[in-house]
């Protein structure tokens, strides 16, 4: 029997998923949301108020205080740490974290104290900006300028320089602190922050998610000195090499292990991005199975062998954790937006997909929603705007099974038109992600996408894909086995698109078509 541990600290909560290689069985799934089990760090969907919209951080302390929370809800939970041969994991993506000690320049963490009044005197900023902040355009633009224009930059990052961003993200730290990024030793994204808390060292930043600094040359795999000077100075020395995926990166630290149970010199190893995980965990890392995720933000993610970009600048190309790269496109209106309109309507869960399945039908009757609660990158719209077009009673968001209705179709028509560029039409999407349980939302991605769409038995593809890749390290198992074993489709879960739909979109697309 070998167990595999996958850690994921995604935007609202922190999952723990293990695997049994040899029963091909999950034996753990836990988690501790935020919002619920941290309120002291006011933060109800992951990350902190603010007044300008365009801003969002959240608390590091926060991602501190949740994993040693976490791993005693596990220990509570009846099951044995020591039995794990290998952890890895997965971070939201572009986050980053700043340090004025590097890790593996502090003290030993000791179990006399939480991790979280170690971690606290290391930091050289209280917040971390998170992808979901779209605060940076000046910065995008200045490093843009640096580079020659935008298409240099995609030449070299596989994406243009976008506000979440981690080094355009950096650039206005630089500019607005500069004494504090002076001051600043280490530069981590959310990813490596967990690897290096557990290792009680400086884990390095995999090929997946630093692909989504706007600093990674694809080609190469290290940052490139263009853009690491068109960002901010002395950054190389602040954010160490970068390393493929599968790199162990060191030994879980004594903590972990006289306090939680865990074998002695269990190995870590590197963590990366949530969506990259996902492909993993997802069994898609072979280009032919298209993802779509719907956790708090929804993105749209498929393997691709060679980097191809996208033509209006909104796609993506990431390293993909089995080798070569992935392709994805981002919107920040899923979860929030559809939580939104619930939440104005007063929907259950339940409600939302009945609503859809029974009350509505595919077009809406002209009913459309622009979905744009918080500020959007996919399509670009920095200051939120929700509009509504149709009939009066919706367009007071008093007809309540419509609304829900209009954002998911807003949403699904989005993803379809902003991912057409990666040239393939999908027969089969496979979902995942909080919001992919939702029947009703399946049913309007399968029409919109004209595709089948379908869930796998395990639901958390992040933890999931980190807990393989630690299989796959450590006990060089091939991903066809792994996948075999643990990625197989839900039972009697494909939804088919409904007949004679195709032509029900056709108002909304032109609705969309003039914004
Ligand atoms: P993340 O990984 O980004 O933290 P999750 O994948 O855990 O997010 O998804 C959380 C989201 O799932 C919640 O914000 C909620 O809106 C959504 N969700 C939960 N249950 C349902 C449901 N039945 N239908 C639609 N959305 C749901
Ligand atoms: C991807 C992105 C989000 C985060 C949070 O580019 O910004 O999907 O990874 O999940």
């Amino acid at each position: 029997m070998a167990i595999f541990l996958g850690l994921d600290s995604s935007t609202q909560s922190l999952s723990a998923l293990a695997v049994d290689t040899a029963s091909g069985k999950v034996v753990l799934d836990e988690s501790v949301n935020f919002g619920e089990a941290l309120p002291e760090y006011r933060s109800p969907t992951g990350f902190l108020e603010a007044a300008d919209p365009r801003l969002k951080h959240a608390d590091p302390l926060l991602w501190v205080a949740a994993l040693d929370r976490l791993l005693e809800k596990v220990v509570a939970s009846g099951f044995d740490l020591g039995q794990v041969r290998g952890i890895s994991g997965a971070g939201q993506q572009h986050g980053s974290v700043y340090l004025g000690t590097r890790v593996a320049d502090a003290p030993r963490w000791t179990a006399q104290q939480p991790l979280v009044s170690q971690v606290a005197p290391l930091l050289s900023r209280r917040t971390a900006p998170i992808w979901m902040d779209s605060s940076t355009s000046e910065e995008c633009d200045e490093i843009a300028a640096a580079l020659g224009g935008q298409a240099n930059v995609v030449a070299i990052t596989g994406s243009r320089a976008v506000e979440r961003f981690t080094g355009p993200q950096i650039r206005k730290f630089w500019k607005s602190e500069p004494e504090a990024y002076e001051k600043t030793a280490e530069i981590l994204l959310v990813s490596s922050f967990l690897a290096s808390l557990l290792i009680g060292g400086s884990a390095p930043i995999d090929y997946g998610d630093g692909a989504g600094m706007n600093l990674l040359d694809l080609r190469t795999g290290t940052f490139s000195p263009t853009l690491l000077a068109a960002t901010a100075p002395g950054l190389a020395a602040k954010l160490g090499t970068p390393v493929p995926s599968h790199t162990r990166v060191g030994e879980l630290a004594p903590y972990f292990v006289s306090k939680y149970g865990f074998a002695e010199h269990t190995p870590v190893i590197a963590f990366t991005g949530d969506n990259p995980s996902s492909l993993v965990g997802m069994g898609a890392t072979e280009p032919g199975t298209a993802v779509i995720s719907m956790g708090t933000s929804d993105t749209v993610f498929a393997a691709m062998r060679e980097p191809r970009t996208d033509p209006q600048g909104y796609g993506h190309v990431f390293g993909n954790p089995a080798g070569g790269f992935m392709c994805l496109i981002c919107f920040a209106n899923g979860s929030l937006a559809r939580e939104e309109v619930r939440r104005r309507v007063g929907l259950s869960w339940s409600d939302f997909e009945r609503a859809i399945l029974e009350q509505t039908k595919p077009g809406n009757d002209g009913n459309y929603m622009f979905p744009y609660f918080v500020p959007e990158m996919t399509p670009k719209i920095l200051e939120p705007r929700v509009e509504l077009f149709g009939s009066d009673a919706f367009r007071a968001f008093a007809d309540a099974p419509a609304s829900a209705r209009a954002v998911v179709e807003a949403q699904a028509l989005s993803m379809q038109r902003h991912s057409a560029w990666i040239g393939e039409h999908p027969r089969v999407i496979r979902v995942t992600g909080g919001a992919a349980k939702n029947r009703g939302i399946q049913q309007v991605l399968a029409d919109v996408f004209d595709a089948q769409i379908c869930t796998l038995a395990v639901q958390n593809s992040s933890a999931l894909g980190g807990a393989l890749r630690a299989a796959q390290a450590v006990e060089g198992l091939p991903w066809a086995e792994l996948y075999a074993r643990f990625v197989a489709p839900a039972v009697g879960s494909a939804v088919v698109p409904a007949p004679g739909v195709t032509g029900a979109y056709d108002g909304l697309r032109r609705q969309f078509a003039r914004t």
